[in-house]
């Protein structure tokens, strides 16, 4: 009766209004204990949510069961982040029942949209390698793929960022509460991992080691149901957990040690505890390491157990399983598997490594020689002795074929091993992913060019070009056009006489047909006016500053880095700020100053690494001046300058649908795609770039009428550079203005600003502020022109969403899946 009874009411749920009610308030009662005496709009969002939850539930057994019967293979993507933001409306989105939900909630007193409001972010990652693991779960869901994310559960997430007296300040995102509805706790599903101790040898011939002692700790599994659009499959996204050990504390508790074992207790929950704040930079801490064996080693045993399940032949394993990494930082994972099949099951080493390799595949996302993951010999063999004994193995091997191929060579053979000699002895972590791994790829056209030449160059020579791929990053039109711009959407919608977009980006193209027709661009302006006011609203509530809807609205959101050169576009605005101040104070009218300046709103948002100065002065520097130009009474509406506080995904939902003009101006070849900019871009923002990342492949696909461009070419970079460095140039005139002001204190003397002056003055500007920066302005007067005439905006605009096909996630989803997994999709029965 139960088999029976569970096998019917999988998925049976009713969707008519009535029964949502019942659903919803029988989980304010049973579930939340919830009474009409003490139920907030807080506690109707869980009861909603969780009954959301009910209907994924339902989804994702026969999904997974499908995936079970039919034997498929698997992809594994490994993220050490997943920066997924809110759950409720995508998922309600998804299943296609908002009507429904919010009738039901409207009779019931509330609104559907106000709840969405009280969920808090899920912010497990720092930026766009996190976001990007969010979007592909959102298209691995909706392409029917049979996928499974592997991430950790960090107790403490993303951190949220306040402005205190102008500078960041970082708090705790304790972003569990005592619920977390949309998680399934597995604590039958769990692992033990060890660290440290010692390797045993059990026999010599045949050579059997065993790895013993140190401590052990138990990785828990947390699901959670990832929904596709318009599909009945729903796939999982399982985070590890760190909990005691139990073998470990009944040992302690038998000595005696009552708190000494209360304190080991924390000692192992600590590893899940916390989201390193870092992005593009890598950290070299203990900590940092342990997190990452801590997520492989629980994964591999997953995936295995799965794989075991049926009688098979260790050969079949790159048939039904492929890991993708997410970077190096899952890359010990390579190491693990072999560990576990020659010293767990036995298997013969080359053998084991043949089944490794064609088992992963990995994805670089940065060039930048700082995020280069290396970790100490020292440390690495401490925490985990067995996995350097066999990094040595896996190198001496490899470095023997490199010899082979290149006789004599040693400078070849310094660079490609997996050791790096110089003081202190590290591994290169990116060096073993590489020869661990069956594809290697970059995550846009140049970027992997790059990589080609440069970084992977000997790699590149050594293993053949047809390891190195593409893939191009995307972004998933659900979150980022479907939900965050609703009025764009029905815009698209009913001009395409179709919704067939949404899962099928290309569609858009479409909006090309029209693009003479003045009705058309009729409703884009009013979908992006009603954006705007909607962010002027934010922006006054968040930073009490009154910007008018009708400027322009230039922003740059994503994390502060120098390379990214939010320094560059500051700079620009206090260039604008002192054009202004001079035109008023020849006498200008306010007549001749509207005709001389485009009125403007800068908008930045983006967090710093806690440890970062530089970045954070950048913010104290933005803030300086906002400060003055707000309150310059000279100045009024004609420019503002807003820093909106803790950029996170459903503030990015908020602004990129308000974008007017949208800036990706890194130093050429130094950002490996960018993904916020196609955000813009799909919600008709006008793009100001250099040609770095995909901004080339966007200017290619919308036209590059509809880009600003400027700057330096990643070519030119190393020899300008040099130049910087032997002879020196002057700073051009509008940038010595700007340092001027600075310096004589018309932003407020401020000890971080001599310091970030020096930083990229003269012979110290790596990032090639001056060199770019008089072709920025000039990128930036060109904008402003275009701005002038509203139509000749408006059809860029038109035009820039409807190039936008390319860049969607289940494109970039489709190539991983068919150029590198080679998994089919694969609908529930
Ligand atoms: C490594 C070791 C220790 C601690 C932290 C880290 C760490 C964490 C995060 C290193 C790097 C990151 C994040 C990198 C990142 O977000 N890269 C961005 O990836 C995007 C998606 O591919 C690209 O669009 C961006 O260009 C790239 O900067």
């Amino acid at each position: 009766l139960l088999w029976t009874l569970l096998t019917q009411g999988m998925e049976n749920m009713d969707r008519d209004v009535e029964s949502i009610q019942k659903h919803i308030v029988n989980h304010c009662q049973f579930t939340l204990a919830r009474t009409q005496f003490n139920l907030d709009s807080f506690g109707l969002y869980q009861a909603t949510a969780l009954s959301i939850k009910d209907h994924l539930l339902g989804m994702w057994n026969v999904t997974q069961q499908t995936f079970t019967n039919k034997d498929v293979k698997r992809v594994y993507y490994l993220s050490l982040e997943f920066l997924v933001g809110r759950a409720l409306q995508n998922a309600v989105l998804n299943l296609d029942i908002e009507g429904e939900y919010s009738q039901a909630l409207m009779e019931l007193g509330t609104d559907l949209e106000k709840l969405y409001e009280e969920e808090k972010d899920a912010a497990l990652g720092n930026g766009g390698l996190g976001r990007l693991a969010a979007c592909f779960m959102d298209s691995l869901a909706t392409l029917d793929y049979p996928a499974w994310g592997y991430g950790i559960r960090y107790r403490y997430g993303m951190f949220a960022q306040k402005i205190v007296d102008g500078a960041q300040v970082e708090f705790p995102d304790y972003w569990i509460s005592y619920l977390n509805v949309w998680e399934i706790p597995r604590i039958d599903v769990s692992y033990s991992v060890r660290f440290y101790g010692e390797v045993r040898v059990v026999s010599d011939s045949p050579r059997v080691v065993e790895w013993v002692g140190g401590e052990v700790v138990q990785a828990v599994a947390y699901d959670v149901p990832i929904p596709g659009y318009g599909t009945k499959n729903c796939i999982n996204l399982r985070l590890w957990s760190a909990k005691p050990a139990k073998e470990f504390d009944l040992q302690s508790f038998n000595q005696g040690d009552y708190l000494g074992a209360i304190e080991d207790r924390h000692k192992s929950e600590n590893i899940s505890q916390v989201l390193y704040p870092n992005d593009n930079t890598y950290m070299g801490k203990e900590l940092r390491l342990k997190q990452q064996y801590f997520f492989v080693r629980a994964t591999l045993q997953d995936i295995l157990r799965r794989f075991l399940k049926r009688p098979r032949e260790w050969e079949e394993l790159p048939d039904k399983v492929a890991i993708q990494l997410n970077d190096t930082h899952p890359s010990i994972g390579i190491v693990e598997l072999l560990r576990i099949l020659v010293d767990e099951h036995g298997l013969e080493f080359e053998r084991a490594w043949g089944i490794v390799v064609k088992s992963f595949h990995f994805t670089n996302h940065t060039v930048l020689p700082e995020a280069l993951e290396k970790w100490p010999v020292e440390l690495l063999g401490h925490l985990l002795p067995r996995h350097l004994d066999l990094i040595y193995d896996i190198n001496y091997r490899f470095l023997q074929q490199v010899q082979a191929w290149r006789p004599g060579d040693m400078d070849v053979l310094a660079r490609m091993s997996l050791i790096d000699e110089a003081h202190p002895r590290s591994i290169r972590m990116a060096n073993l992913a590489i020869i661990g791994s069956t594809h290697v790829n970059g995550v846009a056209a140049l970027h992997t060019q790059l990589l080609k030449t440069t970084i992977f160059k000997d790699f590149c020579e050594f293993f053949g070009e047809s390891k190195f791929q593409n893939k191009t990053n995307g972004v998933t039109p659900r979150r980022w056009l479907h939900q965050a711009n609703p009025g764009l959407a029905a815009v698209i919608t009913s001009w395409l006489e179709s919704d067939a977009w949404i899962a099928n980006l290309d569609e858009l193209a479409g909006l090309r047909a029209h693009i003479d027709n003045p009705e058309l661009a009729a409703d884009f302006a009013r979908v992006k006016r009603a954006n705007k006011v909607r962010l002027a609203e934010l922006i006054q509530s968040t930073n009490g500053i009154e910007v008018d809807p009708d400027a322009l609205f230039d922003i740059q959101v994503k994390r502060i880095h120098e390379y990214k050169r939010q320094l560059m576009n500051i700079l620009a605005v206090i260039v604008r700020y002192l054009a202004i101040k001079e035109a008023v104070a020849g006498g200008a009218s306010k007549a001749e100053l509207a005709a001389a300046f485009v009125a403007r709103v800068s908008i930045f948002a983006g967090k710093a690494a806690p440890g970062y100065h530089n970045a954070k002065r950048i913010i104290r520097l933005i803030t300086a001046v906002a400060d003055v130009v707000n309150n310059d009474p000279d100045v009024g509406s004609l420019l503002k300058v807003v820093f909106m506080p803790n950029y996170n995904v459903s503030l990015a939902e908020v602004i990129f649908p308000g974008t007017d003009l949208s800036e990706q101006i890194s130093c050429s070849g130094m950002e490996a795609s960018g993904t916020g900019v196609g955000k813009a871009t799909l919600n008709g923002a006008l793009l100001i770039c250099t040609m770095d990342g995909a901004s080339i492949e966007i200017a290619e696909e919308i036209g590059h009428d509809q880009v600003f461009v400027f700057g330096a070419l990643a070519s030119e970079v190393d020899g300008l550079r040099a130049q910087v460095q032997f002879n020196t140039p002057p700073d051009c005139a509008p940038l010595a203005k700007a340092k001027a002001a600075i310096r004589d204190g018309t932003f407020g003397n401020y000890d971080e600003f001599p310091l970030l002056l020096d930083s990229f003055s003269g012979r110290n500007d790596y990032y090639l502020i001056n060199t770019d920066f008089e072709s920025y302005l000039d990128a930036q007067a060109r904008a402003d022109a275009v701005y002038r005439d509203q139509d000749a905006w408006l059809r860029k605009a038109i035009l820039s969403t409807a190039g936008m096909g390319f860049f969607s996630s289940d494109r970039t989803i489709r190539q991983y899946a068919e150029e590198i997994w080679g998994v089919k999709p694969c609908p529930r029965e």
